[in-house]
């Protein structure tokens, strides 16, 4: 390699540096109604809209196209199955819509990811039970797992993860029976938990917290976090941000008046307003540290072809 080549690649990388700054943002809908409460898993997207009035449309988005599934609320979805709940938990596997609960225990907040959907009921209004439907075999069992009350449990991977009232933060593998301890936050006000492996997010009602299984950092002001493996993203103000596990940077991705933001892998979702009503939009950060690695090794042939 001469060295004009050398000057050329280099020249490249920086010019893909700086687009890192530009994100190319998807608008997903674009309608007179409400589009909220949006949900992640790959390139699959499922929202709400409130197109009838009651009760709400889960859509679901392949990447392509919209399809409603059913009616609801709070749809959450893994590959291309969603559920929800509509007086009652619903599971939509790609093709056709089962009923996994009744209103009878006062089911609550359906979730699915890898083999497992959960969903709490308030059977005992005390303290709530947590149901787990084990997709693979076909079964509904309660679980408990923990002691004291559990919140916010969410499923990671084929882990359920959830903050006790004393502050700690368990896992729970349903295929062993086998239950831990994650991290002890010492903060009995954890809110709106979120994990990805082992990494865990939550607020504490003022700021984002996030652990990346060995220590804990201050995200700052903020709420409404979710993480990924590579990246955590939160609402702050008007704003959204994200911030670069690898990298441990914080970035603004849009100041459009994002709320509910999820992310999967390096693809983030969110319903903002386009100043009417509130739209689903997404985007998939570039990643600067694959690119500042690629910009070291130009750097290095460079200083190989100077004389
Ligand atoms: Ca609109
Ligand atoms: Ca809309």
């Amino acid at each position: 390699m001469n060295k004009r080549m050398a000057y050329g690649v280099l020249l490249t990388v920086l010019g893909a540096a700086l687009s890192v700054q530009g994100f190319t943002i998807t608008q997903v809908t674009n309608n007179d109604y409400w589009d909220t409460d949006p949900r992640i898993s790959g390139s699959n997207v499922v929202w709400l809209d409130n197109e009838e009035a009651s009760p709400k449309n889960i859509n679901f988005f392949d990447g392509t196209s919209t399809t409603k599934v059913g009616f609801g609320l709070d749809p959450d979805v893994y590959g291309s199955n969603v559920v929800w709940y509509n007086r009652g938990i619903f599971w939509y596997d790609g093709t056709s819509v089962h009923q996994l609960a009744d209103s009878s225990g006062d089911p609550v907040r359906p979730q699915i990811s890898g083999n497992y959907i959960i969903w709490g009921e308030s059977v005992t209004p005390a303290q709530g039970q947590l149901m787990l439907y084990d997709i693979a075999a076909g079964t509904t069992s309660p679980t408990t797992f923990a002691d004291g009350a559990m919140f916010d449990p969410v499923l990671s991977g084929s882990i359920i993860v959830s903050a006790q009232e004393d502050g700690k933060i368990m896992g729970h593998d349903p295929s062993t029976g086998k239950s831990w301890e994650i991290y002890d936050t010492l903060n009995n006000s954890i809110q709106q938990l979120a994990a990805c492996g082992s990494n865990v997010v939550w607020s504490d009602g003022g700021g984002v917290w996030f652990y990346d299984g060995t220590s804990t950092t201050y995200l700052g002001d903020g709420a409404n976090a979710d993480v990924s493996d590579s990246y955590v993203v939160w609402v702050k103000g008007h704003g959204l941000y994200f911030y670069d596990i690898a990298a441990g940077q914080t970035h603004e991705l849009t100041d459009l008046h994002a709320g509910s933001p999820r992310i999967s892998g390096s693809t983030v979702v969110w319903s903002g307003n386009d100043g009417h009503d509130p739209e689903i939009y997404m985007t998939t950060i570039p990643e600067p540290a694959s690119l500042l690695l690629f910009l070291g090794a130009s750097v290095a042939i460079l200083r190989r072809v100077r004389p």
